[in-house]
């Protein structure tokens, strides 16, 4: 249901046309900003000769170069910082899954905004200050914890900053304080919901949960129905990057279509990975944002790598900020298996939608001479079928013949003993390379 507080009401439902001229003269305060300020955009600009003064329509973002993770790289850890070093409250550190950490800096100013995004997003989920929210996100250097807990805190509602693991005491938190709302992974919720039955308890009757908000990490719409009958009725997904602030850039309202991207602090753009070609509404590519509102470290066109669409049709909710599509994966994370591109996200898709599997899986990556193959491990569900080896023989076809009719890929699928593969409490690692080893 749409929340009944019009939190943020009036940006919200600002006009389009009031959003773009807002966006205007901010993109080019950004733009005179670093051009003046940072030599490193400075000269970037400059390079591409682009002044200030060249940013007249929003259309001449296009003009400007993409920053992308190397260049935070290059500058680490705060060559990126565009304010004195004395206004800087608070540095977060990404985990660098995928090379070097990189650091993120605030303002008292940017704390602020962010804050705020973040309460807007929990506030569009229908979260009310009368509401016990349990943040089971990691708290720390990752931007999950602590960007929840401010925009709750904002909110009014009232914070268990559980932070991430220890299940059995997150449940028992739930359980004792009426816990109505839990942010965490959406990998994490289904495990909090697996063992929370195997607690003997049921969470519809004996705890309070009412909305989920889960982010960080892809997720599929299976998944959520999942949740939905195993967990709590209102998952919703919320979806940031630590490089823009963290949680809290984009969310779904109730309509549960497509995340509501905040436009009044970041310009979204949609592009061909390979040619940087910016695309239209609904083509699908790599998600491109621009922040403009942003004090300690703003970035021009940073390519998240993330894979979405950008929806700009007039959402039912009345809020005018655009949407983007459900994340799909990261670009650098897509498979190519025999000529089919694939993403985790998809497998898991069909997964989930199979009653007799459990929730976890791994995709086992191996090469099979010159040529990627891919295996698919999953759980199957306590007592989900009989031991006789027809019955299993049966399943493991029809998880074959799903993954098949969607993909169009045969893959091969183990099927394993429930409570077999790892479990997550954070961010699921569900692809296993053993392309070195094979
Ligand atoms: O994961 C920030 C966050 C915390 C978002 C809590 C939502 C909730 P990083 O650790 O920098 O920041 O990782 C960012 O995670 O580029 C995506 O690939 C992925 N990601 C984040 N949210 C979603 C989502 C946080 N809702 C990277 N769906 C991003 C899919 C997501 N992927």
């Amino acid at each position: 249901m749409e929340s009944q507080t019009s939190f943020y009401s009036d940006i919200e439902r600002i006009n389009r046309k009031e959003l773009e001229d807002l966006q205007l003269k901010k993109l080019r305060s950004t733009v005179e900003s670093l051009y003046d300020k940072n030599p490193y955009f400075g000269r970037k600009l400059r390079q591409a000769q682009v002044k200030p003064s060249d940013i007249n329509k929003l259309e001449d973002l296009s003009k400007i170069p993409f920053t992308t993770k190397d260049d935070l790289r290059i500058n680490y850890p705060t060559g990126l910082i565009n304010v004195e070093m004395d206004k800087v409250v608070r540095f977060h550190v990404s985990s660098g899954t995928t090379g070097d950490p990189t650091v993120v800096a605030y303002t008292k100013y940017d704390i602020d905004k962010w804050s705020e995004l973040n309460a807007r997003c929990l506030n569009m989920m229908g979260v009310k200050k009368e509401d016990v929210i349990q943040i089971a996100y990691g708290y720390g250097l990752f931007t999950g914890g602590l960007g929840i807990h401010y925009g709750a805190e904002r909110l009014g509602a009232a914070i268990i900053p559980s932070s991430a693991g220890n299940t059995k005491r997150q449940i028992k938190l739930m359980k004792d304080m009426g816990v109505t709302v839990l942010a965490c992974t959406p990998s994490y919720a289904l495990y909090i919901a697996e063992t929370i039955i195997q607690e003997g308890l049921n969470p519809k009757k004996d705890l309070k949960l009412r909305i989920g908000v889960f982010g960080a990490e892809p997720w599929s719409e299976s998944v959520r129905k999942r949740l939905m009958d195993n967990l709590l009725p209102e998952p919703y997904d919320i979806y940031g990057l630590s490089e823009l602030c963290g949680p809290g850039v984009a969310a779904e309202c109730h309509i549960k279509d497509g995340l509501h991207i905040w436009a009044d602090h970041f310009i979204a753009e949609i592009i061909d990975p390979k040619t940087g070609e910016v695309l239209g509404p609904d083509e699908e590519g790599e998600l491109v944002v621009t922040t403009i509102d942003k004090e300690a470290m703003p970035l021009l066109r940073y390519r998240t790598r993330d894979v979405s669409c950008l929806n700009l049709e007039p959402c039912p909710c009345g809020r005018t900020h655009p949407k983007i599509s459900r994340i799909k994966g990261r670009n650098d994370d897509m498979l190519k298996i025999r000529g089919v591109n694939v993403f985790p996200s998809q497998i898991e898709y069909v997964l989930a939608r199979i009653e007799e599997l459990g929730d976890q899986y791994q995709i086992i990556l191996t090469k099979s001479g010159p040529l990627d193959d891919l295996k698919v491990k999953v759980e199957v569900k306590p007592n989900a079928v009989s031991d006789k080896p027809w019955d299993i023989i049966q399943l493991k076809k029809k998880v074959e013949n799903e993954i098949y009719s969607v993909l169009n890929l045969h893959v091969e699928v183990d099927l394993v003993e429930p409570g077999s593969l790892p479990r997550s409490e954070g961010k699921a690692k569900r692809v296993l390379d053993l392309r070195g080893l094979s």
